[in-house]
């Protein structure tokens, strides 16, 4: 039987190998996907944000932690992918801003996107301005995706939407989240939405989409 608490230490060591076997062994019992994704691993990785905060843990446990969690990432991922739209609801550019080496979450809103039958492109971390419009004309995308996990880089995202808007690209819908953004800074810098969660930017996307599916 799953033991979530055990898993979320397990992953909390961040014993990649195991939390690995834990996943498929949750999955194997039958467990929801997105259960095990949230009770198993999330809540573990909740718990390493905590101690991080409070100097209990340093930036190379805190890897080794976030290693364990793609780990059991990697088995959830063609589950999350399952049942995503065979047709494209549309492309999604997606990426953490520049100086921000946070990908985790990213990763998350990219795999529920294509899930859910978006073509997701994934720039990948640390990207400019130039590098987000750049991708965002080479594949013609409705959507703009950008992540900040630091307060030092969120201003970072108005710098990007201000460069948009100078551009003949004013049809593309900017989404953002990461930890320290809100529903208000996401206003404040003129973007179009705010997702918390994963499941949030999802729905996000498809409430944006401009073009009708
Ligand atoms: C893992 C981690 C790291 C790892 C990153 C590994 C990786 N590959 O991502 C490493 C060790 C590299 C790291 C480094 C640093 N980190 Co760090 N890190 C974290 C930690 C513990 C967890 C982040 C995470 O993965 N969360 C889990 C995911 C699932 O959640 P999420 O990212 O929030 O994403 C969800 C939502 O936000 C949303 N979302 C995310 N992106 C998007 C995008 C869109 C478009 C939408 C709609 C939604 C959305 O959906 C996601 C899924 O549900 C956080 C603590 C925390 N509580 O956030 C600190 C934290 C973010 N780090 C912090 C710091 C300070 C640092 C360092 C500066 C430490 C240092 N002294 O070097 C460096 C900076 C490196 C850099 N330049 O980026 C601070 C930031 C404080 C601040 N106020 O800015 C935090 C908050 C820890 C703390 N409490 O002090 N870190």
């Amino acid at each position: 039987m799953t033991d979530y608490p055990q898993m979320n230490q397990t992953l909390y060591e961040g014993r990649a190998p195991l939390v690995k076997e834990m996943t498929e062994k949750a999955l194997a019992e039958g467990l929801n996907v997105q259960e095990v994704l949230e009770e198993g691993l999330i809540a573990g990785m909740s718990v390493v944000g905590e101690d991080f905060k409070h100097n209990r843990l340093y930036v190379p446990q805190v890897l080794i932690a976030a290693r364990a969690m793609k780990a059991g990432m990697s088995i959830l991922k063609p589950l999350l992918l399952e049942g995503g739209a065979s047709s494209s609801s549309g492309t999604v550019i997606l990426g953490t801003v520049k100086g921000d080496l946070h990908d985790i979450g990213k990763n998350l809103v990219g795999m529920m996107a294509e899930g859910a039958g978006f073509t997701v492109v994934d720039i990948g971390v640390d990207q400019s301005a130039e590098q987000f419009i750049a991708a965002v004309r080479e594949h013609n995308a409705g959507i703009l995706g950008m992540s900040a996990l630091l307060t030092t880089t969120m201003p970072y995202m108005k710098v990007v939407i201000d460069a948009l808007r100078e551009e003949p690209l004013d049809h593309v819908k900017v989404c953002v989240g990461g930890a320290p953004i809100s529903e208000m800074f996401a206003e404040e810098i003129g973007a179009d939405g705010y997702g918390a969660d994963a499941s949030r930017a999802v729905e996000l996307f498809q409430e944006l989409y401009p073009i009708p599916v």
